[in-house]
């Protein structure tokens, strides 16, 4: 039994390296489950963070359900499909799942959500051994860590060019590379000093301060503000709430990234609602332990 059901996208905000025509992304997506098909409906909060409280804006989201230990495989593995596996709430999946939106993939890359804390034995055993996402089943091979997996899926499939490959590109694998002291800097300020975090944002501001010909890191659209997003995304709530330490104060082109980064279609569904990323954050990086 199949079910069809439509995930609504767009290339809004994004300029692209390459000239190429932008796809119009309508996507049509097929699961099975149990021969049952199941939908999962994903209200989307729109993360308007402000110091008085959320500005929150519903869209209904309707996206595969999480597959768990009692799924079986996807019909036929390495049947020829190209499957990207992640989980809704890991940050390093959604960096692959924005880049395979932006790019107009939708159709091309069958979404196969995981539920990590009841994860299918099947995809350790039979799919990707490190046992974690995300991870992309493609010409038979599957293939891991969520950076190698962005500029994999730029290179391999069509769609506009989301890396630079002139003067810039040197540049770009530097903030590429920044975004584990960036995380590491940030997160460890969570329990101590917040200024900590402050140097990491100040960097950023400075990079966003380089280009004026748009908001993002290189001026225009790239995987390195999708390696950033999904971070972002989550220090901006819980460092309000936790510390009422407001990223954007004084930081004018984090706020414009910010903006720019909320405006592009294919990042939107994958956001999360900012209050279970704040709770999730309290419990994993402030619970006693
Ligand atoms: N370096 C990896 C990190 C991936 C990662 O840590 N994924 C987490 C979820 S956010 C995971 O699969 N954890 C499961 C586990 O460690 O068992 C990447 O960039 O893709």
């Amino acid at each position: 039994m199949t079910l069809l059901f439509s995930v609504s996208g767009g290339m809004g905000g994004l300029s692209a390296f390459s000239t190429c025509s932008l796809p119009s992304i309508s996507t049509t997506v097929t699961h099975f489950h149990n021969n049952k098909l199941r939908l999962q409906r994903r209200f989307n909060s729109v993360p308007i963070v402000s110091m008085t409280g959320w500005v929150k804006e519903e869209q209904e989201q309707i996206l595969p359900p999480s597959l768990t230990s009692t799924s079986p495989p996807p019909s036929s593995l390495f049947d020829g499909t190209t499957r990207l596996y992640i989980s809704y709430k890991c940050p390093y999946a959604q960096r692959v799942w924005i880049t395979r939106n932006t790019k107009g993939l939708q159709e091309k890359i069958e979404l196969v959500p995981i539920d990590l804390k009841d994860r299918p034995s099947w995809y350790k055993d039979k799919v990707y051994p490190p046992n974690k996402v995300p991870s992309l089943e493609h010409n038979n091979e599957v293939r891991g860590e969520s950076l190698d997996l962005i500029k994999y899926i730029d290179t391999h499939f069509e769609g506009p060019s989301l890396f630079p490959t002139g003067p810039d590109k040197e540049f770009a694998e530097e903030l590429l590379s920044y975004t584990n002291t960036f995380y590491k800097t940030v997160v460890s300020s969570f329990k101590g000093d917040v200024t900590e975090a402050g140097t990491a944002f100040d960097y950023l501001e400075t990079v966003l301060s380089k280009y004026d010909h748009g908001p993002f890191f290189l001026g225009q659209f790239s995987l390195v503000d999708i390696a950033y997003a999904p971070f972002i995304e989550r220090f901006q709530p819980f460092l309000i709430d936790v510390k009422n330490y407001d990223i954007t104060m004084g930081r004018p082109k984090l706020a414009a990234w910010i903006e720019g980064m909320n405006n592009i279609e294919g990042y939107k569904i994958t956001r999360s609602d900012p209050k279970e990323l704040v709770e999730s954050y309290k419990k994993r990086f402030l619970a006693n332990p």
